[in-house]
């Protein structure tokens, strides 16, 4: 069992999921870095984890463990598959670290026949096919008692917009969407607590069809049947940073709206592709990340941190596969602390009778302990 549960806010969980570990860190000029390993290695790298004590949970797509066969989309169902079977042997070895799973998500970027979309693909034939690959999903979800069910918006988006049916396209990802919620209900899976949004400007798509938390907020109160059901999952820094956004900014909006359901955390350089740098690494970041997480304290918020990042490319040890995939975890936990040890520090912060920018420059002093008299040494 892991050792005891994490509890310091406002984080209740860590999550790490599969695919953040499974990375073989290929980017597009260059193939892997590291050799893939099997879901069951991966599984077994997480189990340790949970029991040293460095995550309580982690969340898969239904890629990450089992292979799709678009010609046989219910092989899950069946007891003898090879899907069922190895599908069982990795719920064990979580099972057996006490390992919860945050969420599962159905994988709609990897394989070339979505290469137009997923739930907004214009051909009706590829979609329904796309929806099948979800419910498949749903049922391994369900087999695991994954606490959510995230939508990434994956290829669902755009290069040419004058090539996209407008007068469509977000009716076609409400039905998908809808019909996920009916699927749940009708098939009694209550491990399912609520449904989430992941936002993304672009990448791998141009333009993604759910581009910023605003958008997807509006999309679920406008286009949902069950709008409690719904919430987001923001990727921050990552996502909102690719549209210069700020992620304090993020997460105030998002708690006043009671729709941040967990959050995907990392690092990112601003305005530049998805970098998913582990939190804290980069040159950029630090102030953000830390007020982050003291908005989030300050607003009373609770949930799973979930990283949703890969280890730099330069720290890939192709002689030893295992070990630097273990370091990866051990240094995204390491950085998780850091940051909840400099969003404490601020939790002193005065702002009365002060101007912005003494509050900032009063900020940066809690969070790096620096006293007045040291600065004043230095003026
Ligand atoms: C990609 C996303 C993706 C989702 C899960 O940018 O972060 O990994 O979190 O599909
Ligand atoms: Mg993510």
């Amino acid at each position: 069992m892991a050792k005891k549960a994490f509890n310091i806010d406002p984080v209740t969980m860590r999550s790490m999921p599969f695919w953040c570990v499974g990375n073989p860190l290929s980017d597009p000029f260059g193939g892997s870095v590291l050799p893939k390993i099997d879901s069951i290695e991966v599984a077994k790298i997480l189990a340790e984890a949970a029991k040293e004590g460095l995550i309580e949970a982690t969340s898969f797509h239904d890629d990450d463990l089992v292979p799709w066969d678009p010609a046989n989309p219910n092989d899950d169902l069946d007891k003898k598959s090879a899907t069922y079977q190895k599908l069982q042997t990795i719920k064990k070895i979580l099972d057996d670290a006490g390992l919860k799973i945050n969420m599962a998500t159905c994988s709609l970027h990897g394989n070339s026949l979505f290469r137009n979309g997923g739930l907004t693909n214009p051909d009706p034939k590829l979609r329904a096919l796309a929806k099948k690959k979800c419910e498949r999903n749903i049922r391994i979800g369900a087999m695991f008692g994954a606490k959510y069910l995230t939508y990434w918006v994956a290829r669902d988006g755009f290069e040419v917009p004058v090539a996209v049916d407008w007068k469509n396209v977000y009716n076609w990802l409400a039905d998908a969407l809808n019909g996920a919620y009916d699927y749940i209900k009708k098939n009694k899976f209550t491990n399912y607590v609520g449904m989430t949004i992941e936002p993304k400007p672009n990448e791998p798509r141009g333009h993604m069809f759910l581009p910023t938390s605003g958008h997807a907020v509006g999309f679920i109160y406008g286009k949902l049947k069950h709008p409690e059901f719904y919430g987001i999952n923001p990727e921050l820094l990552q996502h909102e940073s690719m549209a210069l956004l700020n992620a304090v900014h993020t997460v105030g909006y998002l708690t006043s709206m009671k729709k941040l359901f967990f959050l995907h955390f990392g690092s990112q350089i601003k305005a530049q592709f998805d970098n998913d740098f582990p939190p804290l690494i980069g040159p950029e970041g630090l102030k953000e990340t830390v007020q982050m997480f003291w908005a989030l304290r300050k607003v009373g918020w609770k949930g799973v941190v979930e990283f949703d990042c890969h280890m730099l490319r330069a720290d890939g040890d192709p002689s030893d596969p295992i070990g630097c995939r273990k370091k990866f975890v051990r240094d995204c936990i390491r950085a998780l602390s850091t940051t909840l040890v400099l969003a404490d520090r601020l939790m002193e912060l005065k702002t009365e009778g002060l101007s912005a920018s003494d509050v900032d420059l009063a900020a940066t002093a809690l969070m790096c302990k620096l006293d007045k008299k040291t600065v004043a040494e230095w003026m």
